[in-house]
């Protein structure tokens, strides 16, 4: 059976404009799985560490039948193909997939906690999730769009 999976990406060294369009390519080359939309680009003023380069930023809705943890495995293999290097938390990368919402599960592993515990609280997740899901409710959270007022100061801007 299929499940729908929503993928955030983000990227701030090299291109990351063309690194976030190659991934879409990746995502859409995963087994068992298909990609059902893509939004925009966005460029995003760093969350967390300011001293770092602006990033582009987006969102995937992925069709799959690859289990949470399985497709957590192969978001990482594709980070690793484009060159990530973990340095610092939260500093700047190559490519960053982060899985943001696996249907409704809730999970909290070591290295998997679903929904995303921080996805409602940035607009650089927020903004392009809306794009492609308007109507998304999140697990605990509620809808979605009761969470984008609070984010309207984040500088963000769509490509
Ligand atoms: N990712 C982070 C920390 N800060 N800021 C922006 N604008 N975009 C990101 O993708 C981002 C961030 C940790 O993953
Ligand atoms: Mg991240
Ligand atoms: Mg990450």
């Amino acid at each position: 059976r299929m499940n729908t999976a929503y993928v955030a990406l983000g990227a701030n060294l090299g291109d990351p404009k063309a690194t976030v369009l190659a991934a879409f390519a990746a995502l859409a080359n995963l087994p068992e799985s298909r990609v059902a939309r893509c939004s925009s680009l966005y460029r995003t003023a760093p969350v967390g560490n300011l001293s770092q380069p602006d990033f582009v930023n987006a969102v995937a809705v992925l069709e799959t039948t690859l289990p949470p943890e399985s497709l957590l495995d192969a978001l990482l293999d594709i980070e690793a193909r484009f060159g990530r290097i973990r340095r610092e938390r939260n500093g700047p990368r190559t490519l960053d997939l982060d899985l943001l919402l696996y249907d409704d599960i809730e999970l909290d592993l070591p290295r998997l906690t679903l929904p995303h515990p921080r996805l409602h609280l940035r607009a650089f997740v927020l903004l392009p999730l809306a794009e492609v899901a308007p109507d998304l409710a999140i697990a605990r959270r509620g809808s979605l769009a009761a969470w984008l007022p609070a984010v309207a100061n984040q500088g963000i801007v769509r490509l």
